[in-house]
């Protein structure tokens, strides 16, 4: 969906864009999480944007957004549209997880909270090895997905989709990354994420190929405010 064709009010956010510009507000990119993994890899993805990325600890900010949405698109919406609208800045919110076939998915929306609140990765990734205890290697197959959420302060939104496929190994291996790199294994490697470089990591996950395709947004945005 292109921010042009998107507009529901055609004058109305076009204004507001230019009145952002103006201020120089526009130039900044918030990044809506408050994940030290998704901050360090997206300062990577987006180097070399002409946008000065910024991010909640930065800016002094400590919303936290109940992700009460259903899917990805939804929590993803939700951190997104709140901060673009506490801040009038453009802001960017990543919604992932982990879809684990042998699991019916799960825990999909909810990994950040698989292992209960307070958990950190270390009892995600043994929780989630606990529930495969008996699962055959051909049958723990899996995908990371990420959603990424692009929100206008004037209400608009654009998604962004990646997808990475993978198999849970049997225990954990390798040290880079965060969540459920190390046991998440990419065959075509033969390595976890988690024994990836960051920039390896940035070419094939998920994120990173949600990542590109906001870039083009981001470039598309920008031309357009500018023209
Ligand atoms: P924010 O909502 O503040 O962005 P979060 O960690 O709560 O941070 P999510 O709600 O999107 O983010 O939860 C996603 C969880 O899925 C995350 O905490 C990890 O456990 C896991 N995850 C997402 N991307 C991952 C990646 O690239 N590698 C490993 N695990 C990942």
């Amino acid at each position: 969906m292109e921010y042009r064709d998107a507009r529901g009010d055609e004058g109305a956010e076009e204004q507001l864009v230019l009145e952002r510009v103006k201020t120089e507000n526009m130039a900044k990119l918030l990044l809506a999480t408050n994940n030290p993994g998704k901050v360090f890899e997206y300062k990577s993805l987006f180097q070399g944007l002409p946008y000065e990325v910024v991010t909640l600890a930065e800016q002094g900010i400590a919303t936290e957004v109940d992700e009460v949405g259903g899917n990805l698109e939804e929590n993803a919406r939700l951190k997104a549209t709140a901060l673009a609208a506490e801040t009038h800045l453009l802001t960017l919110a990543d919604d992932s997880g982990l879809e684990v076939d042998a699991l019916g998915g799960e825990p999909g929306p909810l990994s950040h909270r698989y292992a209960g609140e307070g958990a950190s990765d270390a009892d995600r990734v043994s929780y989630l090895l606990s529930r495969l205890k008996d699962v055959p290697w051909s049958e723990r197959t899996a995908r990371f997905r990420c959603v990424i959420a692009l929100a206008m302060p004037g209400g608009n939104v654009e998604f962004c989709h990646g997808e990475c496929p993978g198999i849970i190994t049997l225990e954990p291996c390798g040290e880079q990354g965060f969540g459920y790199d190390p046991i998440f294994y990419l065959p075509e490697l033969g390595k976890t994420m988690a024994e990836l470089s960051l920039d390896e990591k940035n070419r094939v996950s998920h994120r990173g190929m949600a990542a590109r395709e906001a870039c083009q947004v981001l470039a598309r945005l920008k031309n357009s405010i500018l023209k």
